[in-house]
């Protein structure tokens, strides 16, 4: 198949899926073509089969706001045209979902049909989504959408509770390439970080409001009077500040690392012992799935989708939102009992095996085959 997928490339966890999906179709012989206004930050494009078309929204001096859904509606209608796609799948609903409708108008009066898939990631419906403004644009373009996917249950649950949504969702869970977590532990340089056998917590993620930063550094305070440890802060975003202040307040800064953004955080979750997600909500948890495809359990809240992926006293702990006591204290136990903290480790594995790209990939593949299947008269 020839597939576009349009995709934010910042560091967030829909361009990384977009990305890690794009991967392996090509490396399954799709053709792909990424479509984005700079390479997606996970993109290595030594790939026959992976192709990237970056798009300019120029700054023109009458405008406040850059007109970049008509500069992307535009690069799908050029590169559906040219490299003759089958299929159009766009992450992240606002503002994609509407482009790629107009897209497929456009396509359309040229009588050429592409079909396009939606992929919800989240906050396009839990955060943003939730402002009024965008409601009967995200509405109609998710009703239009020829398919649409969510990443979690509790993401299907929560779009069927926002919007008025008349489509089938289907829920095709967040993945993970098992094969490239298989980095020997012995490997990981731990004495770099922890040169006292500390343990070490870490966190990843974007330091937006929704991420409770704050919460992992309370949680490590605590951790900290019963447990020597360390923790690695990985990402930036507009939190870092505060999380930094908060860090100096607490006596903390030599105890943190801040390691700022990292493309790959396998290494870092190498030599994690903990990995602490605090989230008000979050749809699914890719960097929860990740820290446990590298066998390290996971603190986390239970909101949203991260019940369906850390199972409680099994892969890790959930909490409720902001409850940083039960954190603090799942995570001492955790770390005071060696047998219990390898047997959160191997069932951790175990969980991520589950999402192993093998299995969700397919899923995939079927929803654009359905797609292509269907006979559209234009
Ligand atoms: O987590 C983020 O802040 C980034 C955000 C995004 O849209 O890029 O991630 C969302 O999508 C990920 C991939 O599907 C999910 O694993 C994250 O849970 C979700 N984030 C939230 O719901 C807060």
């Amino acid at each position: 198949m020839n597939i576009g997928i349009v995709c934010f490339p910042t560091y967030g966890g829909s361009g990384v899926v977009a990305t890690e999906l794009g991967i392996a179709l090509a490396n399954k012989g799709h053709k792909v073509h990424f479509m984005s206004y700079s390479q997606p930050f996970r993109l290595n494009l030594f790939n026959e089969n992976l192709f990237f078309h970056e798009f300019n929204v120029n700054d023109y001096p009458l405008f406040d706001y850059q007109p970049y859904e008509s500069v992307l509606a535009s690069k799908i209608v050029d590169v559906a045209v040219y490299e003759h796609l089958d299929v159009l799948h766009v992450h992240y609903a606002i503002p994609h979902a509407s482009v790629a409708y107009m897209a497929q108008q456009i396509l359309k009066s040229k009588k050429i049909h592409l079909p396009y898939v939606t992929t919800l990631h989240g906050t396009d419906i839990t955060l943003v989504g939730r402002d009024p403004a965008f409601e009967p644009v995200i509405r109609f373009s998710l009703n239009h959408s020829n398919a649409l996917t969510a990443v979690s249950e509790s993401l299907r649950k929560d779009t069927l509770k926002t919007f008025k949504i008349d489509n089938k969702i289907s829920v095709i869970p967040n993945f993970i390439n098992l094969k490239d977590f298989q980095i020997t532990r012995e490997h990981c340089v731990k004495r770099k970080y922890a040169p006292n056998g500390e343990k070490i917590l870490v966190h990843i993620s974007n330091f937006r409001k929704v991420k409770r930063v704050d919460d992992v550094i309370r949680v490590f305070h605590k951790v900290l009077q019963e447990v020597p440890a360390k923790l690695i802060l990985v990402g930036d975003g507009p939190e870092k500040a505060n999380v930094e202040q908060l860090c100096r307040q607490l006596n903390l800064h030599h105890e943190v690392v801040h390691l700022g953004k990292i493309t790959d955080p396998k290494e870092i979750l190498c030599v994690g012992d903990l990995f602490v997600l605090p989230s008000e909500t979050e749809s699914f948890g890719l960097s929860a799935l990740e820290a446990m495809a590298m066998k390290v359990p996971v603190i986390s809240t239970n909101g949203g989708g991260l019940p369906e992926v850390n199972l409680h006293g099994k892969t890790g702990y959930l909490s409720n939102v902001g409850d940083v006591n039960d954190m603090s204290a799942n995570a001492i136990r955790l770390l005071k009992d060696e047998q219990l903290m390898a047997t959160f480790r191997k069932n951790a594995f175990e969980r991520a095996a589950d999402f192993d790209v093998e299995k969700i990939l397919p899923l995939y593949e079927q929803v654009y085959r359905q797609l292509l299947s269907k006979e559209v008269v234009i």
